[in-house]
């Protein structure tokens, strides 16, 4: 990792530097008055460990089983839309570097890079996470490329019946329908290389999702477009028929409650994530280590437990494992390190949060990731 951003908060002071504001405040911001978003963080850094130290000398080993496959480390990164608005060509950024570290990489509907291409670049192991489109065909037509894309694992979203308010994004026009306002084009100007990149690689746009978009939209059409291809509650009828549909694993994301756990496990899904969408959905619900840590309790064993929002280093990791998550993801410290360090910034972040974990389970002397809850103080 690069030695002059080894935290979060200097990739975040960069980032800011790099990308045009309204870019910035869209990858940053919560919802409403960022309640949730801070609450996520705080929380999960009150959860403690205990260290060991006068005991046998050990190797701690990260390496996580998880859906057949062994990763390197019981973290990847989570799907996060519009990637290419923040960097310029992000999301192929991250997808090699999961690769080079075999860690997963979960492709979003929403994002700038198509499921073909995130399969090329992960060699066939990039998951992806459907918003469910309105229409059934569209739909159908999704799951049939994902599946002949070898996607291994279908992560299904369930936490947007309704876009957040998220009052940054209305000031700078990125609400729906969007527009490009004479403030946004000055903050454009601002930051030349942003700019420069951004010609290079192209316009970011929906790539996954271009050939059900009808052709020239307007960003006001592209608004309502996107407002109505997306639109809709996902529901248990929904997830079944999609069940029936999908070969490979299903995850469901989103989950913040114990009835959308119980739900999950009897519509035979295989994992879920308990996830608040990095506190931009809901200012009022809770940080997602609280339903975790219950949910953790109750249904370990019966369905893959998995958490995102609000980790932000290994500690964090550590800590969200102790509480009986089996696997984490993060977005938004992934796009912070690419909007600060553009190529290097995959390899960077998940190299210092390899370091940061490792050195965590060798002050509590934790063999195996699966043993992180014998470390939680509460126990
Ligand atoms: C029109 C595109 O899930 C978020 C993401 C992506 C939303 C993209 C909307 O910001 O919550």
């Amino acid at each position: 990792y690069n030695s002059n951003y080894p935290s979060i908060e200097d990739l975040i002071e960069r980032a800011k530097q790099k990308v045009p504001r309204f870019a910035f405040e869209y990858l940053d911001g919560g919802c409403n008055e960022d309640v949730n978003l801070m609450k996520n963080t705080r929380e999960i850094r009150e959860v403690e460990l205990i260290p060991q130290y006068l005991t046998r000398h050990i190797k701690s080993d990260m390496s996580t089983e998880l859906f057949g496959h062994t990763y390197d480390a019981p973290f990847g990164i989570a799907p996060v839309g519009l990637q290419g608005l923040m960097w310029p060509n992000a999301p192929e950024i991250l997808a090699k570097a999961a690769l080079k570290h075999n860690i997963p990489f979960i492709l979003s509907t929403v994002t700038t890079m198509s499921i073909e291409r995130a399969s090329e670049l992960t060699e066939g192991r990039a998951w992806f996470q459907l918003y469910h489109p309105a229409k059934e065909e569209v739909r159908d037509d999704i799951l049939k490329r994902a599946e002949a894309a070898e996607c291994p694992v279908l992560v299904l979203l369930s936490d947007v019946p309704t876009f957040g308010f998220r009052p940054r994004d209305i000031r700078n026009g990125l609400a729906m329908p969007p527009k490009m306002t004479l403030k946004n084009i000055m903050q454009i100007m601002g930051r030349p290389d942003w700019a420069l990149r951004t010609l290079v690689h192209g316009q970011p746009n929906f790539e996954t999702l271009k050939p059900y978009m009808p052709k020239g939209l307007d960003l006001k059409q592209l608004g309502l477009f996107m407002d109505q291809t997306f639109s809709g509650r996902l529901n248990e009828y929904k997830v079944a028929a999609i069940r029936d549909k999908w070969k490979g694993k299903i995850v469901l994301k989103g989950v913040a409650s114990e009835e959308d756990t119980e739900k999950a496990i009897k519509l035979g899904l295989d994992g879920i994530i308990v996830s608040n969408h990095g506190g931009r959905q809901l200012d009022a619900g809770e940080s997602t280590i609280a339903p975790c840590t219950r949910i953790a309790e109750k249904y370990q064993g019966k369905i893959k437990i998995m958490m995102d929002s609000g980790l932000r280093s290994g500690p964090d990791i550590a800590r969200t494992l102790a509480r009986g998550a089996e696997f984490t993801f993060m977005g938004r410290s992934f796009m912070y390190s690419v909007a600060a360090l553009g190529n290097q910034g995959g390899d960077h972040i998940i190299g210092m949060l390899k370091t940061q974990l490792q050195q965590v389970m060798e002050q509590i002397c934790c063999e195996r990731v699966e043993d992180f809850p014998k470390f939680d103080i509460r126990k």
